[in-house]
């Protein structure tokens, strides 16, 4: 910002003090079981932006691995004097970062700290304004919700989708890929028969299959009614998934795995994916899923959001093609208060910032 007018708003904001960074492991009971393995624990990395004004900014981000719970922690804390001093802007910041690291490059663990930054600074922005970030961004949408399901096999899967239809979810999303697309059948009609005709069912292979047999396996499920299947191949093998959308009825959804803004664009450049539903960590931020939502506004794809339900509810009803909230409880354990989702809709009244405070005692009692 060179102009007199954008250096006098500088003076004017809350400037930023420092970073405090913490690191959790929260176990998940039970694990949740995918084709491409199960996760038993998130290791998460908790960031506070600390400002002059008082107000702090808080953030989560899932390093999926213990073996990088460490690494990123120490990624997010080594970049505190890079925004030390700086003004609370984070778009502006966001910028600043992403010139710093074009050399390393913006993705992978970089990608997470950075991440970590820019949610942090985005829910500092709100507060100090006395807001949430959906009032900061001046959305006003609602956005419905699904309930996951593990790869639990046909009985479980069936409790589960029913478990989520009773709590009022308008949708389930099942771990599917067994061994045989017979059973993968056996699982979607077993959950067909417990939720009803009316609650959406979506499922998800994980990347497991090579685009062959992702054809054959689609083929044979295009008439259960699916409102989409999920990631049937290498996320980043955008031919692959166009060759499948091609060849299958039911819609393509992927996104969770893709990095920033970039990533998406060369997705919708190879007709990858008929939805979207993108990761706010992977994405870039809120100033990363701002600009995917822009992305995905002048495509005209249904956008859809992956894990970080309390932020993701607040951008998807500020996203103008928003289509489902995923919802996922896993880190309710470390969250003063958890989003509240009623008759399947996320309630955002008297949400303040992105939604993220911390229980302490929980946070020292997962404490990495
Ligand atoms: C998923 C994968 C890995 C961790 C969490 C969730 C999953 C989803 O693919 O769609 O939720
Ligand atoms: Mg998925």
């Amino acid at each position: 910002m060179g102009t007199v007018a954008g250096e006098a708003l500088q003076s004017s904001l809350a400037v930023v003090k420092g970073l405090r960074v913490r690191a959790v492991r929260v176990p998940l009971d039970p694990p949740h079981r995918t084709a491409s393995g199960a996760i038993t624990e998130s290791p998460l990395v908790l960031t506070d932006v600390l400002t002059d004004a008082g107000e702090l900014g808080h953030s989560i981000v899932f390093t999926y691995t213990n073996a990088a719970l460490k690494p990123v922690a120490d990624l997010v804390k080594n970049f505190e004097p890079l925004v030390v001093g700086e003004s609370l802007l984070p778009a502006h910041l966001e910028q600043k970062l992403a010139a710093r690291f074009r050399l390393l490059g913006p993705q992978g663990l970089v990608g997470i700290a950075l991440a970590a930054i820019d949610m942090a600074l985005w829910d500092a922005l709100a507060r100090l304004h006395g807001t949430s970030l959906l009032g900061l961004l001046g959305g006003a949408k609602t956005v419905r919700a699904y309930g996951a399901v593990g790869y639990d096999g046909v009985a479980e899967s069936a409790r589960v989708a029913e478990d989520w239809a009773k709590r009022g979810f308008a949708g389930v999303k099942a771990k599917i890929g067994y061994p045989t697309v017979r059973e993968d059948i056996a699982v979607i009609r077993a959950m067909r028969k417990a939720v009803g005709g009316d609650v959406a069912i979506m499922v998800d292979y994980n990347q497991c299959l090579s685009p062959a047999e992702a054809v054959q396996r689609l083929r044979a499920l295009d008439d259960e009614g699916l409102t989409w299947v999920e990631e049937p191949t290498l996320a980043h093998d955008y031919s692959g998934h166009a060759l499948i959308s091609r060849e299958t009825r039911t819609p393509i959804q992927c996104g969770e795995n893709w990095w920033g803004t970039l990533d998406l664009q060369h997705a919708f450049d190879a007709h990858a994916s008929d939805f979207v539903m993108i990761d706010v960590m992977k994405i870039g931020g809120v100033t990363g899923w701002l600009r995917a939502a822009a992305l995905a506004h002048v495509r005209n794809v249904p956008l859809s959001s992956h894990l970080w339900p309390e932020i993701s509810a607040q951008l998807l009803c500020c996203s103008p093609t928003a289509h489902w909230l995923e919802y996922a409880d896993w880190w309710n354990p470390v969250l003063a208060q958890p989003l509240r989702i009623e008759q399947g809709v996320a309630q955002l009244d008297g949400v303040r910032g992105s939604g993220i405070e911390w229980n302490e005692e929980a946070v020292k009692r997962f404490s990495a």
